[in-house]
């Protein structure tokens, strides 16, 4: 379904005030998913390797936060750009980590609600059944783009 210039309106207006605290819901929204799945936190080497509680990590906080970012204006920029795209990365290197781990559409499913999650407690006045369409939308798109790039890297 096609993403309308209405949807694009209410995910510029909520991303241009939680672009202010990427910083902080980043991590709110890594930690949603660590919360419903903890074995989540295996994924990263820093976090198995390391002696500091995770909530206080450094480098997990910076790496959910361009993730959170990554995966917002992926958002924004999806009426313009015609397809879901990534900044930093590539949708081919996406795909490949992706497969690499064996994410499967639970995980994605767990991820959709825990960044839906963290958006309306973000920005609960603007909060609306068409916003967390929009949003629900073009996260649907982003995974579809990295599914058809979810294979072995060569
Ligand atoms: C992978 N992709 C996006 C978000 C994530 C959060 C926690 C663990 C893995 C993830």
């Amino acid at each position: 379904k096609a993403f309308t210039e209405e949807q694009e309106a209410l995910v510029v207006k909520s991303w241009s005030v939680m672009k202010k605290n990427a910083s902080e819901l980043g991590p709110k929204f890594f930690f949603k998913i660590f919360e419903i799945a903890p074995s989540a936190q295996k994924l990263f080497s820093f976090l198995k390797d390391s002696n500091i509680p995770v909530e206080k990590n450094p480098k997990l906080k910076s790496h959910a936060m361009s993730v959170f970012i990554m995966t917002c204006e992926s958002a924004v920029q999806l009426r313009k750009a015609g397809k879901a795209t990534v900044r930093e990365s590539s949708l081919k290197k996406l795909g490949a980590v992706h497969f690499k781990h064996g994410v499967v559409d639970e995980h994605y499913e767990v991820t959709k609600f825990a960044l839906l999650e963290t958006i309306k407690e973000a920005v609960p006045e603007m909060w609306s059944p068409e916003m967390k369409n929009a949003w629900g939308q073009a996260y649907d798109q982003l995974v579809a783009a990295i599914k058809t790039e979810m294979k072995p890297s060569s």
